[in-house]
């Protein structure tokens, strides 16, 4: 049907309000998964967002905050960022979005009466809740073989289908040393002067977790200062372990440049910062290797328009999400509103990065309104030439943008 100037609105925000999504990245695991999911509202006022934020009014050292109980971190961080300060930060307000999408009476500020309901809620009934009530498709995980706990669990081979695996390769190409002494550990014959059939050995790795995983990406977080190509261990294994497999397999490789790692140590998690990347990087990859796919965020703001001007040269790169500390409106909005300008529907809006299973609400019912709004617009500037605005081509376009995109993606070979 063709749409009046007047009915953009009201289409646009039903496609995107019911569009349900495919979150290309996130930290969250299934329910069998233990403890590494978390979730409730202990874990949702523990985000190292808020971490970050409480301690900028805190005059107690560190490590008493660390050494405080998750609740008592919760009631210090609820107290200092809810009550004795207007909680209009972006991740404050996410936390309330929360609530009051699932029903309490945010206005009592009744944090004891709130526990008492995550203390009762049966864990699997709450995953349910949180995948209909936030309308989403699926999640994409980070997934680290490196890490211990979550090795136990793939190798048990608990699945859900909910839970889309990534394999995620820090160590491997951010600390070789250490990737290389787990390796030789787990029966590997490699070496960490790449003698012998090290680059062989790792790209037996790789082909084994993509598999046992059944990842739909390889994913790497990267310093602000990457570069490539360079004389180093990293630049070496993307070049003969990691590109070969990904394209063998023809699953992207997703580049997430920009972190300061823990640039202040006594934060934790917290304490990574932000710095400008390299875009040269990005190009040379995608130019120089014209049959992988690149999945590509970069960290900071400064960065966003020469990627999206890089993704016009590229048709193996997808620029995809505002990242971390880009996930504010203000900047939500900009970027996408650049992307729109510069790609048209050929890009990935968002991720939630989500670490707390209930922040899939809250990220993506403050995404979804950002993003409609700047698509109004854009279809309301279409109109406006005398393009006629058909809605089901608006929910077309929608269903792109929130996850055929990245499905789309996933299939093209080139
Ligand atoms: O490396 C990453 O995937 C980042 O998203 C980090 O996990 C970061 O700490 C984060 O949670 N950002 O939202
Ligand atoms: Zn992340």
């Amino acid at each position: 049907m063709v749409l009046s100037e007047g009915e953009i609105k009201k289409t646009v925000y039903e496609a995107v309000e019911n569009v349900e999504i495919t979150d290309v990245h996130t930290h969250l695991y299934p329910p069998s998964f233990g403890n590494m999911l978390l979730w409730g509202i202990d874990e949702l006022l523990n985000y190292h967002y808020l971490v970050a934020e409480a301690m900028r009014w805190a005059d107690i050292p560190y490590q008493d905050f660390w050494a405080m109980s998750k609740r008592e971190q919760a009631d210090f961080i609820w107290k200092t960022l809810f009550v004795d300060n207007s909680p209009y930060s972006e991740a404050c307000r996410g936390v309330l979005t929360n609530l009051h999408k699932l029903g309490f009476d945010v206005a009592s500020r009744d944090l004891i009466k709130y526990r008492k309901y995550f203390d009762s809620v049966s864990l699997e009934e709450y995953v349910d809740r949180i995948f209909k009530e936030g309308r989403i498709k699926c999640v994409v995980m980070t997934n680290d073989p490196f890490n211990e706990e979550e090795r136990g669990y793939w190798l048990k081979g608990l699945k859900d289908s909910r839970f889309k695996g990534a394999l995620r390769l820090d160590v491997l190409l951010n600390n070789w040393p250490e990737a290389c002494a787990k390796l030789r550990q787990w029966g590997y014959e490699v070496s960490e002067d790449f003698s012998g059939d090290t680059a062989g050995q790792i790209r037996k790795f790789l082909r084994e977790w993509m598999d046992r995983i059944e990842a739909v990406y390889m994913a790497v977080s990267l310093p602000w200062d990457f570069a490539y190509p360079e004389d180093s261990p990293r630049s070496r294994i993307i070049e003969e372990c990691v590109l070969p497999v990904a394209g063998e397999l023809n699953k992207p490789f997703a580049l997430m440049i920009g972190v300061k790692r823990q640039l202040n140590p006594g934060l934790k998690d917290a304490g990574d910062g932000v710095g400008r990347a390299d875009v040269r990087a990005v190009e040379y990859l995608c130019s120089r290797y014209p049959h992988n796919k690149f999945m590509v965020t970069l960290l900071s703001r400064e960065n966003q328009h020469e990627l999206a001007v890089a993704a016009r040269k590229f048709r193996n790169l997808m620029p995809f999400g505002c990242w971390w500390f880009l996930n504010n409106p203000s900047l939500v909005d900009e970027i996408t509103r650049m992307r729109c300008e510069l790609l048209g529907v050929s890009f990935i809006p968002q991720h939630s990065d989500a670490r707390v299973l209930d922040q899939l609400i809250y990220k993506w019912e403050h995404s979804r309104k950002i993003i409609a709004d700047v698509l109004v617009d854009k279809y309301t500037d279409l109109a406006r030439t005398g393009w006629a605005i058909e809605s089901q081509e608006v929910r077309r376009d929608v269903e792109k943008l929130f996850g055929g995109n990245f499905w789309g993606f996933l299939e093209r070979k080139f």
